[in-house]
């Protein structure tokens, strides 16, 4: 048995440097996608988040999934040899199918961890769990020093995360947070209605047992919580720059809908602003987590043209229904059409999965390598990989992906290659948590968002 431990340690082992230094998917992933799921649930966030790990949960999530698909090789010892060499599969085939993505993970061919890179190496780690030939003896004093090696997965994990870093030298990048001075601005009008704070007052009213009325004073002396979030403008072309990411801090809007008390008739938000602008939002949307009355953007309140004073920001939404001088929310219990919608727009607006190239010429390194990157968003779905191609679509390799800020953030992913100097066609595109591949037709923006993959050719400079 003692024999049987060191070697599925070994086993984990090399299947977290395939992941660390490779970037190869193993079954491993596939317990941490689930387990990440199981985590998803917003009691266990926020319980999680609550604990003082900060970021660090994830990293223990990720060792723990090691350290838990070696206690199932543990399992399987006694298992007889052919069975034993498949358990890894047995392993993946289940969580596979437990996830959606077909037994075979090949869930329309978009996975994010496909199983084209995961059941070789689950076949090779049984193959090699059920047949390992005889292990060397281990001296027991060396047992300790062995054990201290369970740790590395975690160690690997976080380089494997840190790998991110060159990501953010690539020139011509998009800063992981966007500026308020850099962030794009959209409004129907062409100069921000003045509001002033002194007299400003929420109001929420309609369906709701007692109507709220909140001055700026009052909306400050309320919990805040602050988000990086992602907004993307529904006229926003591909590889456009109608999208930014700042840090947006406020009170969330389920907890001001609490104060109102929704009657239970009401099914939608009116969302009316100082401009003469509406908008409108399920209220099922509107009463999940993520959803804030933004009063702050990257620390200083917000400025005139983001919406002073108060904004809406509803995560994995268009731009258009993020509702700036906000001025009150009506509670109704029928269809409403916003500016927009009664313009022809989409009516639901929910954020196409996009990708952009940001780096035309490609970034040399020491290594010989070239890099180039960009920016991803999925919306709520989140963005669970990026792929590029510099060989007209043929081939596609993934690309490396920046941890983002937080769950609505956008991320930022970078490529290394080796090539020649010259000039090269780049496509991206990316996949969402759901394992949906990028909408490949393009569309134009009107009506529901634009789809379709940015094309751009960077050029390779002599290093
Ligand atoms: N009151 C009001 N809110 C509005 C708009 C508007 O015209 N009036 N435009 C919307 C659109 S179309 C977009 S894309 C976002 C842009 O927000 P930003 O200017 O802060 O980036 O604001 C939205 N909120
Ligand atoms: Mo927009």
């Amino acid at each position: 048995m003692r024999g049987s431990g060191v070697w599925a340690l070994v086993l984990v082992l090399g299947m977290a440097a395939l992941r660390g230094f490779l970037g190869v998917a193993t079954p491993v992933d596939l317990l941490y996608e689930g387990l990440a799921l199981l985590l998803g649930a917003p009691w266990v966030f926020n319980l999680v988040h609550a604990l003082p790990f900060g970021d660090a949960a994830k990293y223990l999530l990720f060792g723990a999934s090691y350290l838990g698909f070696g206690a199932f090789l543990l399992r399987t010892h006694r298992w007889p040899g052919p069975l034993k060499a498949l358990a890894p599969a047995l392993f993946a085939a289940l969580l596979y199918t437990l996830l959606g993505y077909g037994p075979l993970g090949l869930g329309g061919g978009n996975v994010a961890l496909p199983g084209l890179e995961v059941y070789p190496v689950a076949l090779g780690v049984g193959v090699l769990w059920a047949w390992p030939g005889r292990l060397p003896p281990i001296d027991p004093g060396r047992r300790k020093t062995l054990a201290w090696l369970a740790f590395l997965p975690i160690a690997l994990s976080r380089t494997w995360a840190e790998a991110g870093r060159w990501i953010a030298r690539l020139r011509g990048m998009p800063k992981e947070t966007t500026p308020v001075a850099e962030h794009y601005v959209v409004a129907k009008g062409v100069f921000p209605p003045r509001v002033q704070v002194a007299a400003y007052r929420l109001r929420i009213h309609g369906l709701v047992e007692r109507e709220v009325v909140l001055s700026y004073d009052e909306l400050l002396g309320l919990a805040f919580t602050e988000q990086p979030t992602a907004l993307i403008c529904i006229s926003n072309r591909v590889g456009g720059d109608l999208v930014g990411s700042s840090r947006w801090r406020g009170v969330p809007l389920a907890a001001l809908l609490r104060m109102a008390g929704v009657r239970p008739e009401a099914s939608e938000l009116i969302l009316r602003a100082h401009d003469n602008y509406s908008e409108s939002v399920p209220l099922a949307f509107a009463l999940e987590d993520g959803n804030l009355l933004a009063l702050f953007q990257n620390g200083e309140p917000l400025v005139a043209r983001h919406g002073h004073p108060v904004r809406l920001l509803l995560p994995g939404l268009y731009g258009m229904k993020n509702v700036k001088w906000l001025a009150e929310i009506e509670l109704v219990n029928h269809d409403y059409k916003g500016f927009w919608e009664r313009r022809g727009w989409s009516d639901r607006a929910v954020v196409k999965t996009m990708s952009r190239i940001d780096t035309p010429v490609a970034t040399p390194f020491a290594d010989g390598t070239y890099g180039v990157g960009g920016v991803a968003f999925a919306g709520r779905r989140r963005v669970a990989r990026v792929e590029v191609s510099l060989d007209g679509e043929k081939t596609w390799n993934p690309a490396a992906i920046q941890p983002p800020l937080g769950p609505y953030a956008w991320v930022l992913w970078g490529y290394r290659f080796r090539a020649r100097p010259g000039r090269y066609p780049a496509v991206v595109r990316a996949v969402d948590g759901e394992g949906r591949l990028q909408e490949a037709a393009p569309s134009p923006p009107l009506p529901d968002g634009a789809s379709g993959y940015h094309r751009r050719t960077i050029v390779v400079p002599r290093a």
